[in-house]
């Protein structure tokens, strides 16, 4: 049945097809869905342009401070439902659509996810985009527009493949070309000085050119500008070479610009040290950095005044040259004093840390930072002087000086990105407490007694427009009936379910919602994979970025217990459950590749076993992204958070699976403390070691080897995946890998294995009894409103930005 239109989808409509005809080219016969998916995207973008120019006059008339959040990774996704939900223009779109016999849900799969990062750190600048515009703080995001972002991961023979992803082949209707907002951007070269003044001559120049996405806030309230930078060789094609018959010569240096922009690193905590990275950060700082400076001077006419009016958020060390050109501008350029540009660098930039892995932690070699940026190696070296100064001023021995330094002497001398952050902010956060408390004792102590007020917390958050609102509408809706809108207003407003968790018939419907959300995904995963799942199984989920400290291993390993249980004793009452599992590994990464395919090795052996039957499956959901968490997420009952203690930054996948009502399986670790905290000790179910803990254990004394022997249902899992039972076309596959454990063990799977398995047997007992389940997953949505990004940039715009 179409629903009669009226008013708003009417108008809506009319726009739709002027948009299809005149800018489109289609009339509706011809018109492809994909052309409907453009034609919607462009009617509505009027409206938002609109918005986006109210914004910025309102901004330059109040003459405010504006924030800058400087990040190589945006994991956006799609923007239109975001947009339309933002806009309330949802229904409008639906009926405007319907219309024309199409269906919204189907168009919005039509635009290709923006994956222009990698994993946690990506997604929190997206969802920090859209809190910015929510809260109406004028703000800019700075990154760099690639042309491949995240790779795609195909799954062949359960062997993880990466494909390149063309999000921009068919054009993007989101972004505007902003040629006027260009930048030279330089490297190599050498210094030379010039009537007292120092002087760069760069010997390679490219130029940086500006494209704009709108990133529509709650209500329409701001529109924000997401600016991501593109490279252009100053001169694309040398004519007489291409003439003289050099067709590959007078274009190499396209092609050198290109290849800037060309790929996002897929490395996850794993810095990879080629020169192109350092290119890159260098590149889109430099850009960005130039930016802010001519919009800042442009409106103030000077650069004195740049602490009260621009903040700089750098999202981790990589683009943490933005010190280095920040001082070199306001040296180089606007003829400073180097006291007067420190102080005025440090009442600019802030810096936010993400991880304390010792291999994730940033440095570069030093001929290769000098050969490539001789000017900001010298301010490096004069910040470094300075620095070290101030510190054996204040009576710094010499170990605490060689952790201080901006200069890592031990072995081939490197650059260390983390020290010039630190150095070069007056705020340098962490993301959750308990990382921001082991900052200050492990990577950072040195740094933090010399600068003891500049370490704060800032625990992460997520935007519950995207993860509540609109991933999980049918929860939403049902929340609304219980206790009115305001929480859509502010998510902690959800307290007020808190006294609804014991209303039996309230209960019911959250598993009716979530039962719903679990048919979909199903559904969903049959047409995808061709598997069919029980929709009253327990859907137990790991979605993530697939690294060793996330100890996917420990999930597939108690997996391989329960099936051996399972098949010794098929006759019991067992709990169906399905393993669901998502994510890429790097393609460099060779154990997280390997740790796929024996998910898909045990998923292949398990699903096939008809002893098993419904009683447990387990699924591989392959090219895990933004799109696919919004349709996993609502649809999950239990959420796998069980990273080896004091290793995962924060996490924010564990925030987005509570807001919708998933129990917490997981570590004391991150942000999953004060998650408990929130949600109450006895509404998560939390196991194993402690950040101390572990430090004790590797301190000394841990033999996994004897700790797995000891445990006999443990010791079968490990032995008959290291003996080849579910590989048994190459039985070897997986010796090494399990001979590690049996090893060394960094990860600490085997001494937390035992308790990582009672939680698991405590959640099959909380399962059975549904009543209380489901007030534990009411206490979850209740608990976790404070854990929205509104929270988190409410923080950060206090108390180091000082907007608001
Ligand atoms: C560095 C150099 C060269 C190439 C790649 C990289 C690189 C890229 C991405 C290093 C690290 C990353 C990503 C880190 C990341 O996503 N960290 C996560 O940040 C989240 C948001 O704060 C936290 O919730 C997670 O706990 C943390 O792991």
């Amino acid at each position: 049945m179409t629903i009669p239109a009226s008013g708003k989808e009417d108008e809506l409509d009319a726009r739709i097809l002027a948009a299809l005809h005149y800018r489109v080219g289609k009339n509706e016969r011809a018109a492809k869905p994909h052309d409907w998916y453009n034609a919607a995207v462009l009617a509505l973008r009027d409206d938002i342009i609109d918005l986006w120019f109210a914004s910025t006059a309102r901004t330059h008339e109040a003459g405010a401070k504006r924030v800058y959040y400087l990040s190589l990774e945006f994991l956006i996704g799609r923007l239109l439902r975001d947009a339309l939900s933002n806009l309330g223009c949802t229904r409008a779109m639906e009926q405007a659509l319907g219309q024309h016999g199409l269906d919204l849900a189907r168009i919005e799969t039509l635009e290709p996810d923006a994956a222009l990062g990698n994993g946690g750190l990506g997604r929190l600048a997206a969802c920090f985009m859209e809190s910015l515009a929510s809260l109406d703080i004028p703000a800019y995001g700075y990154g760099i527009r690639y042309i491949n972002g995240m790779f795609r991961q195909r799954i062949d023979d359960g062997w993880q493949v990466e494909l390149p992803e063309t999000w921009l082949a068919h054009g993007n209707p989101w972004e505007f070309e902003r040629r006027e907002s260009a930048y030279c951007v330089g490297f190599g070269g050498e210094v030379v000085s010039e009537e007292g003044a120092v002087r760069w001559l760069p010997a390679e120049k490219i130029e940086a050119t500006a494209f704009d996405t709108p990133v529509v806030g709650w209500r329409g309230r701001r529109v924000n500008t997401l600016r991501l930078w593109h490279a252009n060789a100053m001169d694309p094609i040398r004519l007489d070479a291409f003439n003289a018959g050099d067709h590959a010569g007078a274009l190499a240096a396209q092609v050198r610009a290109d290849s800037l922009v060309r790929v996002l690193y897929p490395a996850d905590s794993t810095p990879a040290g080629q020169e192109l990275r350092l290119r890159q950060e260098y590149f889109f700082s430099s850009a960005s950095i130039q930016d802010i400076l001519r919009r800042h001077v442009q409106y103030h006419g000077e650069v004195r005044s740049l602490p009260e009016k621009v903040a700089i958020q750098l999202n981790d060390t990589h683009p943490s040259l933005a010190v280095a050109e920040l001082m070199r501008l306001l040296i180089d350029d606007h003829r400073l004093a180097f006291d007067e540009a420190w102080d005025i660098t440090r009442g600019t930039i802030a810096y936010t840390n993400h991880t304390l892995l010792p291999e994730a932690l940033e440095s570069w070699p030093l001929p290769l930072f000098e050969r490539l940026l001789p000017r900001h190696m010298q301010i490096v070296y004069a910040i470094n002087a300075q620095v070290l100064r101030e510190a054996r001023r204040k009576g710094f021995d010499d170990a605490a000086i060689a952790a201080i330094s901006l200069i890592d002497e031990h072995g081939e001398r490197r650059v260390r990105m983390a020290n010039l952050a630190f150095v070069g902010a007056h705020s340098v956060n962490g993301v959750a407490a308990l990382h921001t408390q082991l900052m200050k004792e492990t990577v950072f102590a040195d740094l933090h007694k010399l600068y003891p007020t500049r370490i704060n917390n800032k625990t992460n958050g997520v935007t519950p427009r995207r993860w509540l609102h609109q991933a999980n509408p049918r929860l939403t809706a049902l929340i609304r009936e219980a206790i009115g809108s305001d929480f859509l207003e502010d998510a902690e407003g959800l307290a007020a379910l808190g006294a609804l968790a014991g209303d039996a018939a309230l209960g019911e419907r959250v598993d009716e919602v979530k039962r719903a959300n679990k048919v979909d995904l199903a559904n969903h995963l049959r047409e995808l994979i061709g598997i069919r799942l029980d929709p009253d199984a327990l859907f137990d989920v790991q979605i993530k970025r697939i690294h060793e400290y996330k100890r996917q291993l420990l999930n597939l390993i108690e997996t391989v217990a329960l099936y051996d249980q399972i098949r010794s004793h098929p006759e019991r009452d067992w709990v169906p459950r399905v393993k669901i599992f998502a994510g890429k590994a790097a393609p460099s990464y060779h154990n997280a590749k390997l740790i796929i395919k024996l998910a898909n090795d045990i998923a292949r052996r398990v699903n096939a076993d008809p002893i098993v039957g419904e009683v447990l499956k387990v699924v591989f959901v392959p090219n895990y992204n933004v799109s696919l968490a919004e349709r996993i997420i609502p649809a999950a009952d239990l959420s796998e958070q069980i990273s080896t203690a004091g290793m995962e930054a924060s996490g924010t996948g564990n925030m987005k699976f509570a807001f919708n009502g998933a129990l917490t399986i997981g570590t004391l670790d991150g942000a999953n403390i004060e998650i408990m905290e929130r949600v109450g000790r006895e509404n998560i179910v939390i196991f194993g070691l402690t950040a101390e803990d572990v430090a004790a254990k590797r301190a000394g004394g841990y033999d996994p080897r004897a700790l797995i022997e000891g445990n006999r249902e443990l010791a079968q899992a490990v032995h008959s995946i290291a003996s080849g039972v579910f590989s048994p076309d190459d039985p070897t596959r997986y010796a090494a890998l399990m001979e590690g454990l049996m090893q060394s063990d960094w990860f600490m799977v085997a001494a937390d294995f035992e308790a990582y398995a009672a939680a698991q047997n405590e959640v099959k007992a909380r399962w059975r009894d549904r009543a209380a389940w489901r007030r534990a997953a009411i206490h979850n949505i209740a608990g976790v409103g404070w854990f929205s990004s509104d929270r988190t940039i409410r923080e950060y715009a206090k108390a180091i930005w000082g907007v608001l």
